[in-house]
């Protein structure tokens, strides 16, 4: 089947959906969106691992384009589980009427730009082609699950998972032995649950990280009716930080605080948990100095939950600055390791060879297990993107053009694929930020953009080569600013896909500069695009 629309939007997740709303319901386009999953949710949808939870607090990690949906939903934890995400994300949708303008289980097999007739013409699996002006990915950036590619994985006679593409089914681990790969945000999430259920845990570790504790708990009914009432003042809170969360970073250093000061200051904010411990310091990301202070801390926690001494070593022995790597934060993941039924196997020195019948293979032996948990993460950011096939301009494809990693402007715009908006592409805060805070401002941004097009008669917007170049090396030198780029193994950089290019992907210079950039670029008539 072919059909004509407007516009399509790729992906029925947070980005998806209220791209899909904006077009629709006020600009009034013929808009479609197409979803791989059965439904809505993205990310939410898919990763259902055992502990999936969101590390951004609930009453931020949600929808603020409209107080009425903001006050008719109720989170019921301090983080919101998967399943109450994917909750919220279906009531969501019922309210703005969504489902019946996505096409499910439809997966885009590849995007072409037709220039004589200024049009893109999706593929999808089933055989229908999109033929459509304006084409928006809401792929997100953590949605191409990175299986690494161990020999003998097909002889492995019992089952395993990637927990970005877990069965809906859910996976019964009793008196199982399970071996878990990765000790991301996912596996220090999973591993806990993992082990309450299983006979036995193994858990292979490359790089040792930190984590904080979440703590978690279920929201007491003030703090509901404060979120109900305050509303609008915690939408506009997220706006004004770096990263989009209630929190504000301290304007203290860590440099310049005595260390007895130091140490009280990051206890509370250990007790208190949660992401907002990298906001101890405002220094602790840009200054080696200061981030030993807070890294120092964590190892010493780490040592002193975890009693085998040989073990705790191991997870201290931490290779990068403290939220270099995306910082995780946990429920008793450390104290998992105090349990009979759990071993941590070091892969940094004794590296994965492969995979047997029996289990997982190091250079140290073979692991029998009965159940490979990958929790190994994504190929991040641009995987998501280069997985569409999209060819632009002049048949050149986006994974030619992104050769040497990804080149963009804004992270939203592509010198040679017009009329193609990328939301939380590479170049843009994304990962950096709260999600639904760098979304809705994508998604606005380009409903806008649309919008200007079709009151001005312009037919198509695409980002100049210049406006690229600049975009890269700003992105780069705010980058360098930063210690982010200090990780070697940290999927910012591509590091964690073999062969992928080391770029730091995302934009580091806080959301809300990049907002007024963004801003800037339209008022003075979207400098940096060609319109035509
Ligand atoms: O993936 P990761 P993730 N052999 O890439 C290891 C978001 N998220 O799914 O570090 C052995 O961080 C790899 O080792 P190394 C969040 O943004 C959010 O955990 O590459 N090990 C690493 O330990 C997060 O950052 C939430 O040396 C291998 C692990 O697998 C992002 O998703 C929850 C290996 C992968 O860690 C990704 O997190 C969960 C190999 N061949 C995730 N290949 C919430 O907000 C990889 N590894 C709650």
């Amino acid at each position: 089947m072919t059909i004509e629309l407007d516009a399509l939007v790729i992906g029925a997740g947070f980005a998806g959906m209220y791209q899909l709303h904006l077009l629709r319901d006020q600009l009034k386009l013929n808009v479609k969106a197409v979803e791989a999953g059965t439904g809505v949710g993205g990310t939410w949808f898919w990763n259902r691992y055992p502990g999936a939870r969101c590390d951004s607090e609930s009453h931020v990690y949600w929808y603020t384009f409209s107080e009425e949906l903001m006050k008719e939903w109720e989170w019921s934890e301090r983080y919101p589980g998967q399943a109450e995400i994917l909750r919220y994300l279906n009531f969501a949708a019922d309210k703005l009427d969504l489902k019946k303008d996505i096409a499910f289980e439809t997966r885009v097999i590849s995007a072409q730009f037709d220039a004589a007739a200024n049009r893109w013409r999706v593929a999808t699996q089933g055989g229908d082609i999109y033929v459509v002006k304006y084409l928006i990915s809401a792929v997100g950036c953590l949605s191409t699950a990175n299986v690494p590619k161990f020999p003998g994985l097909e002889t492995f006679a019992g089952d395993w998972y990637h927990t970005g593409e877990w069965p809906h089914a859910g996976v019964d681990f009793t008196g199982k032995r399970v071996g878990m790969v990765g000790t991301g945000s996912t596996g220090i999430q999973a591993a806990p649950v993992i082990a309450e259920q299983a006979a036995h845990l193994t858990v292979f570790q490359r790089t040792a990280n930190y984590s904080v504790p979440a703590r978690n708990a279920p929201l007491p009914t003030e703090f509901k009716q404060y979120v109900k009432q305050n509303a609008k003042q915690i939408r506009a809170t997220t706006r004004e930080t770096l990263n989009g969360m209630a929190f504000k970073i301290e304007d203290r250093k860590a440099v310049e605080t005595q260390a007895e000061e130091r140490e009280k200051i990051y206890e509370a904010a250990w007790e208190r948990g949660g992401l907002q411990f990298r906001a101890s310091f405002q220094d602790m990301l840009t200054s080696k100095e200061a981030n030993d202070t807070a890294a120092d801390f964590v190892k010493r926690k780490i040592r002193s939950i975890v009693k085998d001494p040989k073990t705790a070593a191991l997870l201290s022995d931490i290779d990068h600055p403290y939220a270099a790597k995306r910082p995780p934060i946990d429920t008793d993941y450390f104290e998992t390791y105090n349990r009979d039924n759990v071993t941590l196997v070091d892969v940094r020195s004794k590296p994965i060879m492969g995979i047997s019948e029996r289990g997982i293979l190091t250079e140290d032996g073979e692991y029998p297990v009965d159940i490979i948990v990958f929790a190994t993460g994504f190929d991040a950011m641009t995987g998501p993107l280069q997985r569409l096939n999209i060819v632009g301009r002049d048949g050149v494809a986006l994974k030619d053009a992104w050769e040497a990693g990804p080149r963009n402007y804004l992270g939203l715009g592509i010198a040679g694929f017009p009329n193609l908006f990328t939301i939380t592409g590479p170049g843009s805060p994304s990962v950096l930020c709260n999600m639904p805070v760098a979304i809705e401002q994508h998604a606005d941004w380009i409903a806008r953009c649309i919008e200007h097009m079709r009151a001005n008669g312009l037919e198509t917007i695409e980002a100049k080569p210049e406006a690229v170049e600049q975009w890269i090396a700003e992105v780069n030198e705010l980058a360098n600013k930063t210690l982010l780029p200090q990780a070697k193994h940290s999927w910012y950089l591509g590091a964690n896909i073999p062969g992928k290019p080391r770029v730091f992907m995302p934009y580091a210079g806080g959301m809300v500069r990049y907002r007024e950039t963004c801003d800037s670029v339209a008022a003075n008539g979207y400098e940096g695009f060609v319109l035509a």
